[in-house]
């Protein structure tokens, strides 16, 4: 059977700005999926590149003095180091101004004017210069300027050829309505939709007031501008001229990965260019939403620009990546904001995924020398993990396939929480006390290996830097990205014997001073709270005396419910009951604890401590943890809620 293919493009990018995070968003979304496909057998290739004609370029060269090429190779220079740090894995990087692609450029602009679909005339328009684009009086905002960019469009007129974007309005509109797939998400293909259904006007497409860009072939005065150029880039690359037989594989385009401002010129625009050329359509184009920067719009007079390669400094490429992925659902506008890159990688990446490695490491060297052994027993838990690994894998296959990537990690991350409280419900330290429990001891750490060995794969399209390393600290032999997800669709991959590697810590946890004030400010309101309290119950000495001590009251308590409270580091609320009494109380353990793994949990409150207000949210009370200045655990009981503790 041949293999599958898959195709997948980010837009080229302007050289006219510094990328930001916005632009590494998008093409680290096209990387997750292009590494998912290839992990799931597919022939991948995955293209991103650079837009580098026009005017404002030609302006920006001339003004430092340099021509043209000059200026975007440094700046191009710059992007692709940019994607290398940030391991995107493009399989091409093309450049407008490559001579391939100007040959094929060209051969669409003979084809398309051969066809009649393009013609010479004189074009009168409202222009925005910063956006490149043409505006009809009725797409303007409502102060007349721009509707993208809200700056003033000017009337021009100048000599032009046009393409007859207009004949192909009722197939287009056919094929959209045909295919509901060919515009995600919806709310985008309903926008399209109402597009064309205000009619098509014909589209310029060329200019003759600068001359960086592609010539008319036989009328060299004009450029070829824009979109017919930039768009054909995704046939260039994928071989329409230099490679026919990557082009039968793969064109047409699975999937162009576009910000959700240019979905129109990829779905109305490109379309109606390919069908000029009886050229097959992509199949799917995906508009992404907006990352904005602490609730606003980045621009460089707000000064709120978030430069990539400053964040990857500081805290390494595959939080970045996490973060972005896992953060915001894929369509939607998602908000950038430090606290809460720093949050998700202090809970998500140092606490669930880091502890769960550095335990099971932990483990067995601690209680087997480093050898992960042989299986041999199964109890109804270890069943119901290896289930779940089984049920994880399915939905990862499925939902990647649908690009659903954030409701995907949601889920590996919820396995990981799953295998962490694996350890806690077979407490391997118990039966490492028992000999007769060797068996089983084996079994639970052959278990958390497997579930680490079934983590590092799928996490590798999200986090290309940190899968190899679980993988090499697990002793597997090999390289991981030759493993493909058929591989962990049964249970049993690592190999009883084999030496674990090198246990180092993946993500440290990230101190931070906000959030220690914020911690720190907490603190100060307890004591403020309850200064008297705390100087009765203290003697000269520093001893209490068993009266004092009988004034705290300590009870069980159940954890019935919780949550993160959002945009901080540590702070869990918790809803307990004590029997005959709920509560609900604030505690710095978020860090530690999943808000899953809490839930059923039998824990010591005090139970008469000052109500305090701790991020806008009344405590009242506080549940007791043990700490070795390392680890942070909650004292728990068996005993029912409501238990006096004495
Ligand atoms: O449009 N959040 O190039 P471009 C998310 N050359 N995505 C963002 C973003 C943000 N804050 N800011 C920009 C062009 N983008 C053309 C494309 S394709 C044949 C030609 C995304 O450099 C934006 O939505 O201005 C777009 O998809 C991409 O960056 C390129 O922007």
């Amino acid at each position: 059977m041949p293999n599958k293919s898959f195709y997948i493009t980010t837009p080229i990018y302007y050289p006219s700005a510094k990328l930001h995070i916005g632009h590494a968003y998008c093409t680290t979304i096209a990387d997750a999926m292009a590494r998912f496909k290839r992990m799931a057998g597919y022939d991948v290739f995955f293209l991103t590149g650079s837009d580098e004609h026009g005017q404002k370029i030609q302006q920006a060269a001339e003004k430092e003095g340099v021509t043209p090429i000059e200026y975007v190779d440094k700046i191009v220079a710059g992007f692709q180091a940019l994607w290398k740090r940030l391991h995107i894995s493009n399989d091409d990087f093309l450049r407008t101004s490559e001579p391939r692609h100007h040959r094929v450029v060209q051969e669409f602009f003979r084809r398309a004017k051969a066809k009649g679909d393009v013609y010479k005339g004189e074009y009168t328009g409202l222009y925005c210069t910063p956006c490149e684009s043409y505006w009809t009086e009725l797409q303007l905002d409502e102060n007349g300027c721009c509707p993208d960019c809200h700056r003033p469009v000017e009337k021009v007129s100048e000599e032009a050829y046009f393409f007859k974007l207009s004949n192909y309005a009722d197939r287009l509109l056919k094929h959209i309505e045909e295919n509901p797939d060919f515009i995600r998400p919806t709310s985008r293909r309903n926008e399209m939709i109402s597009f064309i259904k205000q009619g098509l006007d014909d589209l310029c497409i060329s200019r003759t007031s600068f001359d960086w860009g592609i010539p008319v072939p036989d009328d060299e005065k004009h450029v070829i501008y824009v979109w017919f150029d930039a768009l054909t880039n995704y046939v260039t690359a994928a071989g329409f001229f230099d490679d026919p037989e990557k082009f039968k594989k793969f064109w047409p385009a699975d999937v162009h990965l576009v910000g959700k401002e240019i979905v129109r010129f990829h779905s109305i625009i490109w379309p109606a260019i390919l069908m000029s050329l009886d050229l097959p359509l992509p199949k799917q184009i995906y508009g992404h939403g907006w990352l904005i920067v602490d609730g606003d719009k980045m621009s460089k007079s707000k000064g709120n620009v978030v430069d990539p390669n400053l964040l990857i400094d500081e805290f390494g490429a595959d939080a970045i990546r996490y973060f972005l992925l896992r953060e915001i659902a894929l369509g939607q506008d998602g908000n950038f904001s430090r606290d809460a890159l720093i949050g998700r990688i202090n809970a998500d990446l140092a606490n669930d995924l880091g502890n769960l490695l550095h335990r099971t490491l932990n483990m067995i060297g601690k209680f087997q020398d480093g050898v992960i052994e042989a299986a041999t027993t199964k109890s109804a838990t270890d069943e119901a993990l290896i289930a779940d690994a089984a049920e994880l894998v399915a939905a990862y296959e499925a939902g990647m396939e649908n690009m659903e990537i954030s409701p995907v990690m949601k889920k590996l991350w919820a396995f990981i929480g799953r295998a962490n409280k694996y350890i806690d419900e077979t407490a391997p330290w118990a039966l490492a006390k028992d000999p007769a429990k060797k068996p089983e001891l084996s079994t639970v750490m052959y278990n958390l290996a497997e579930s680490l060995r079934v983590i590092s794969l799928l996490i590798s399209p999200f986090m290309p830097e940190t899968a190899p390393k679980i993988w090499a600290q697990l002793g597997m032999k090999g390289d991981i990205w030759a493993v493909r997800l058929d591989d962990v669709k049964t249970w049993g991959g690592v190999s009883a014997g084999q030496h674990i590697g090198q246990a180092e810590p993946i993500f440290p946890r990230i101190e931070v001073e906000k959030e220690e004030k914020g911690a720190s400010g907490a603190k100060q309101e307890k004591q403020k709270a309850a200064p008297k309290q705390e100087k009765k119950a203290e003697t000269a000495d520093g001893v209490v005396t068993i009266d004092e001590f009988k004034k705290i009251e300590l009870r069980v308590a159940e954890v019935t419910a919780a949550e993160r409270v959002p945009k901080t580091d540590k702070l869990m609320k918790l809803t307990l009951t004590l029997g005959d009494e709920t509560r609900e109380v604030v505690s710095g353990i978020a860090d530690v604890y999943t808000a899953e793994e809490l839930v059923g949990k039998h824990v010591v409150l005090v139970a008469n401590l000052k109500p305090a207000k701790l991020r806008g949210i009344m405590s009242h009370g506080m549940v007791l943890a043990a700490s070795d200045g390392e680890k942070l655990r909650l004292i728990e009981t068996e005993l029912p809620a409501g238990s006096v503790v004495r």
